[in-house]
């Protein structure tokens, strides 16, 4: 398997993590989003929309979406367990990696769009969008905190797939000054110890 990548991106990230704790071997490819390398026409023959994770298998097929690529790499080695082991935990982890993804890493994602320098010149940036969503994501801080209150993992009891989601989503925060507070966040700043502890964050 040969995943086409960049480093610093939180989404490609995502898969890196997944792939390390299921101990998959794979081979990688970076494609420097700030060369601009993911908008070659070579490049799009893989995504046409030019985004990055992309995982390309033996056999040429291509997958081109994170969740579509970890849900692969579950089915095919289902040990450890990331996706729920029953109908309520596969609920519970659906659920919880969907609000990761859209209450706490999309927003993260659109504050960096539209403040930050990277993108000037790139793309349309409109920065008080930008400050909406950093207002946004205050308020997602501080649910994730009282959740975070009643239970170790993001989805319940154990590590999941939505911690996946959640830890690279604040991790991509730092870009944009948006830090867990300890203060105000300490069960949110603990959960976030307890998973950048695994030695499967480096990935
Ligand atoms: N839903 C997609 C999102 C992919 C995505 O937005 N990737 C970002 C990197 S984290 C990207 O390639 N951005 C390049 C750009 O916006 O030009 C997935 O998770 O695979």
């Amino acid at each position: 398997m040969l995943l086409y990548h960049d480093p610093r991106a939180p989404n490609p990230r995502r898969v890196r993590i997944f792939l390390a704790e299921k101990g998959v071997a794979y081979d990688t490819i970076e494609i420097s989003i700030a060369a601009a390398a993911h908008q070659t026409v070579e490049f799009r023959k893989k995504n046409p929309i030019a985004l990055l994770p992309v995982l390309e298998l033996a056999d040429g097929r291509i997958l081109r979406e994170s969740m579509a690529i970890c849900r692969y790499v579950e089915e095919l080695n289902p040990e450890p367990n990331l996706f729920g082991v029953d109908a309520w935990e596969r609920a519970q982890v659906e659920q919880w990696n969907r609000h990761a993804e859209l209450e706490l890493l999309l927003p993260t994602t659109l504050v960096f769009r539209n403040t930050n320098p990277f993108w000037q010149g790139r793309i349309k940036q409109a920065p008080e969008f930008g400050a909406i969503m950093k207002e946004v994501l205050a308020t997602r801080f501080d649910w994730f905190e009282h959740e975070l209150a009643q239970r170790p993992y993001i989805a319940g009891q154990r590590f999941t797939v939505a911690d996946i989601t959640a830890l690279c989503a604040i991790d991509f925060g730092k870009v944009s000054q948006i830090r867990i507070d300890a203060a105000t966040h300490p069960n949110l700043a603990a959960w976030h110890e307890r998973v950048s502890s695994r030695p499967t964050s480096k990935a």
